[in-house]
């Protein structure tokens, strides 16, 4: 039983600690409303090479500005799908997001010259391009259409895959529907294989598969094996037919909002983020053919690719001639 006095002083004790505490409180409220939070997008799920190379940029970010900025990363489309979020960055209600070539190029025709399939010979003549002069138009273009990049990830050479067709030259496209990302050169690219190109998000593709809506995919290794497509896709054909990067972008009105010492610090954890990513990936291509692999997935090769190139003639006429792209293909078959 607590006595008045005492409950007096128990008053009078609670009063000055919170007292004491008030303008401790005030700090922390005050450093809160200074503190910048950036929301940062991901498709992919965790442990995948961009998940774990945008986790490490959060890191570093939070770390080296000791929280004053830091940034969440919503993995795994939880936010939306890649069209949603690309809208999202430009109203403003997300500030990043490391994103396949579509919304770029859409953002920047000229970009579309490296979606083209057969263009680049390996990874290595992509990087030499990206991280070369090409790159740095890219970037000052992307740049002007609310896109900075800071990091060019790897997103791999792109196959088939099929449920129930083991592919083994370009007429065994006749008739299949086939999902691809829903940019013009994809679809032409499936047309001329005389395939039907299917537009189905990403995350919706292994449904589609089970529900038999579509016949085949084509993506990388590591996400056919990280969404789950391997588990209906029995045939695997490496065309590789598109080698493609991606990219780790801020929204240019939440660049313009950091100093130009935080900029510097961005540019710099966005390259050790896209050199972390690009290592990571080496090692998950093979670890994802071994798990497919072991799942019973029957890999192929074409024998040779002239018949493929020949077919995919009119799409590359098309960007040779066009003056948005010209320049760009140019600078990458010179070198
Ligand atoms: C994955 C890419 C992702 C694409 C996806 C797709 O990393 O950006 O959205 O393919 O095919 O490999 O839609």
């Amino acid at each position: 039983m607590i006595s008045r006095t005492s409950y007096f002083f128990l008053l009078l004790f609670i009063c000055i600690v919170a007292l004491g505490a008030l303008p401790a409180v005030h700090a922390q409220a005050q450093q809160n409303s200074q503190a910048v939070r950036l929301r940062l997008w991901n498709i992919h799920p965790e442990g995948y090479p961009v998940t774990v190379a945008l986790d490490s940029f959060a890191a570093e970010i939070n770390e080296q500005t000791k929280g004053r900025i830091s940034v969440q990363v919503f993995s795994n489309a939880t936010l939306g799908d890649q069209p949603k979020a690309v809208s999202m960055l430009k109203s403003g209600e997300l500030d990043m997001g490391e994103f396949g070539l579509p919304p770029l190029t859409e953002a920047v025709p000229s970009m579309k010259a490296i979606t083209l399939p057969f263009l680049f010979k390996d990874t290595a003549h992509m990087f030499r391009h990206l991280d070369g002069a090409l790159g740095a138009r890219f970037r000052e273009r992307l740049a002007a259409a609310g896109f900075v990049v800071l990091g060019w990830y790897d997103g791999g050479a792109r196959s088939f895959y099929c449920t129930n067709k083991q592919l083994t030259g370009p007429r065994d496209f006749k008739g299949l529907r086939i999902r691809v990302q829903g940019t013009e050169v994809f679809k032409e690219m499936i047309t001329l294989l005389g395939a039907t190109p299917m537009g189905v998000p990403y995350k919706e593709v292994k449904t589609a598969f089970d529900e038999g809506k579509i016949d085949c995919a084509e993506n990388n290794l590591p996400s056919f094996v990280s969404a789950g497509h391997y588990k209906s896709a029995r045939f695997f054909f490496q065309t590789e037919h598109v080698i493609t990067p991606e990219a780790l972008v801020i929204s240019s009105s939440a660049w313009r909002k950091l100093s130009a010492d935080d900029q510097k610090l961005f540019l710099a954890a966005g390259e050790r983020s896209a050199k972390k990513m690009r290592e990571l990936w080496v090692k998950q291509v093979e670890e994802a053919k071994v798990v497919a692999r072991k799942a019973g997935v029957v890999f192929d090769r074409p024998i040779e690719y002239g018949a493929y190139v020949a077919r995919m003639k009119p799409l590359l006429q098309k960007y040779w001639t066009n003056p948005d792209t010209k320049d760009e293909l140019v600078t990458i078959l010179a070198n």
